[in-house]
């Protein structure tokens, strides 16, 4: 590691006029951190004293510094003052917390969620008002209550990974640094705690009980607005997080495969006089279709096949998937109207069931085997590092797939395709190396003609992955691909290297 030190501790807190607060909320955190190596940055879109205030108490205490935001920056307020705090703080400490300046989150809970994230080795420590011991009581009036418990149920049931803790929606909560670099904060959506665990849903969470205290000066500045944007927000990560709430976009798409049957059906049957067995028939297989092909572009879009034919192996198992489904679900309708009541309402209630119970099995069939991520073949350490080399080449289509240590930049290892030769190793893949030892990003990079894309193109372009091999906390080295090619490189194809590199690429360095 460098020589410079990181702060084990930066509180990112976000302030909006809230001059009565800010003084009291620094005296009481330096009491309760005491010994601790901290700072506080305030991101403060206030138009009264408070930064003022800020500024005075950062002169007596260089740990306090102000980001203070003017015009067009104070855009999207809340969410943007936060993931600001974020992007610009988190590289140069262990922890980050973020906090309110109003002292409904107690200074003194800080310490205990450091030492929570210390002893339990988690990546996020929540400060919970609905874990036991907690309360909620500091909102004010039934109204925002009832707001609170309703939003918090509905991130829980659209996402799992809300359901690691009992309040998603935190504004008070710590996170291990490492843990969150790389995620690119969207500006929608203030509730940042809720978007950290839907877009790293590795993540380990523990929480802590807070009981929610009620403000100490100044108003609130929650409103409609918020409300709604946090529906955006909801929406957004639903739409954009590839991983997040499968279970609901698979369920969509059940259901677009429902008005696909019947309008083959009706079609088959009214139009063209088909039989209606048979019509019934080729109806359900075009469905099915019609929901693998949805799921691979939606569902699982960012589960990569690795060739035509595994494509169309999938496609050929949604079959056998679905009829067990439907096994599933007459199994579960059949008993139900048998020995309960086949008479209204019952059946249609066994119906429902029956229909909730295959789209489950059908759920859990299709992310096991359908659309099970392919992992990397061949992590038999004591199988030579080039055959090894030569099956990720083979899985990405590469010309070459080399590992290189940091340091001096020399390969370790590397395989490339008969056909091509290996391309002399040139400036572009060298910045490129240097930049993910500098970044520990994953990164993509494409260079080609510079010509507007088409769909139909036969350009080629010179596409490569570099993914850091982490030892620890820092680069080792680097597994670099290329590909010179029609195709460039996906971002999946990235997500493939960067499971390999972590699997099989340290065993060589
Ligand atoms: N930077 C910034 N902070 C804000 C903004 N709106 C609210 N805050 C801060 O966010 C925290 C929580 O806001 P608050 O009004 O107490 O919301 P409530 O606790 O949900 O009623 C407080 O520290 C506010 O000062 C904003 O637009 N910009
Ligand atoms: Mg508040």
């Amino acid at each position: 590691m460098g020589a410079r030190t990181r702060t084990l501790l930066t509180l990112i807190i976000p302030t909006r006029n809230e001059a009565g607060n800010v003084p009291r909320l620094v005296d009481e955190l330096r009491e309760a951190l005491y010994g601790v190596d901290y700072r506080v940055v305030f991101v403060d879109d206030s138009d009264d004293e408070t930064p003022e205030v800020i500024r005075s108490l950062g002169e007596e205490d260089g740990r306090i510094v102000l980001i203070h935001r003017e015009g067009a920056e104070q855009e999207g307020g809340l969410s943007t003052a936060v993931t600001a705090g974020l992007d610009t703080i988190v590289d140069e400490s262990e922890y980050t917390c973020v906090m309110d300046a109003d002292l409904q989150h107690p200074p003194g809970k800080v310490r205990e969620m450091l030492e929570e994230a210390k002893s339990s080795g988690a990546d996020v420590v929540v400060a919970s008002r609905y874990a036991k011991g907690g309360s909620y009581a500091g909102l004010s009036g039934p109204m925002r209550r009832a707001v609170s418990v309703g939003t918090k149920n509905l991130a829980r049931i659209l996402f799992k990974e809300a359901r690691k803790t009992s309040d998603p929606l935190a504004g008070f909560f710590l996170v291990r640094n490492k843990a969150i670099s790389g995620i690119q904060f969207r500006p929608t959506g203030f509730k940042i705690l809720l978007e950290i665990l839907v877009c790293a849903p590795e993540l380990s969470v523990v929480e802590v009980p807070l009981s929610f205290r009620a403000r100490h000066a100044g108003v609130s500045k929650a409103n409609v607005d918020q409300g709604l944007g946090y529906l955006a927000h909801i929406a957004s990560l639903f739409w954009y997080v590839p991983s997040a709430g499968r279970f609901w976009k698979f369920a969509l798409v059940g259901a677009s495969g429902v008005l696909v049957n019947m309008f083959a059906l009706i079609t088959l049957v009214e139009y063209f006089e088909a039989n209606p067995t048979v019509a019934w028939m080729v109806a359900v297989g075009l469905s099915v279709l019609s929901n693998f092909l949805l799921n691979n572009a939606f569902t699982w879009r960012d589960v990569r096949h690795s060739s035509r034919i595994h494509f169309l192996l999938r496609g050929a198992l949604a079959y056998p998937v679905a009829i067990l489904a439907l096994g599933t679900n007459f199994a579960v309708y059949y008993p139900l109207i048998k020995y309960v009541s086949p008479d209204f309402p019952y059946y249609v209630i066994a119906a429902f069931l029956g229909v909730v119970a295959g789209t489950s099995a059908n759920f859990i069939l299709s992310s096991r085997f359908v659309f099970r991520p392919s992992t990397p073949k061949g992590l038999d350490p004591k199988s030579p590092p080039h055959e090894i080399a030569e099956k990720a080449r083979k899985e990405l289509k590469a010309d070459w797939i080399g590992l290189i240590r940091a340091g001096d930049l020399s390969l370790v290892t590397r395989s490339s395709s008969g056909t091509a030769p290996p391309r002399p190793f040139a400036t572009t893949d060298k910045s490129a190396v240097e930049f993910v030892l500098n970044t520990f990003q994953p990164t993509l990079v494409v260079t080609g003609p510079r010509r507007l894309p088409q769909s139909r193109t036969n350009a080629r372009w010179t596409s490569s992955l570099a993914v850091p091999v982490l030892e620890g906390d820092h680069p080792v080295g680097v597994v670099y691909a290329t590909r010179d090619s029609t195709e460039q490189f996906t971002q999946e194809d990235l997500h493939w290297l960067t499971a390999y590199a972590s699997t099989s690429a340290p065993i060589f360095l």
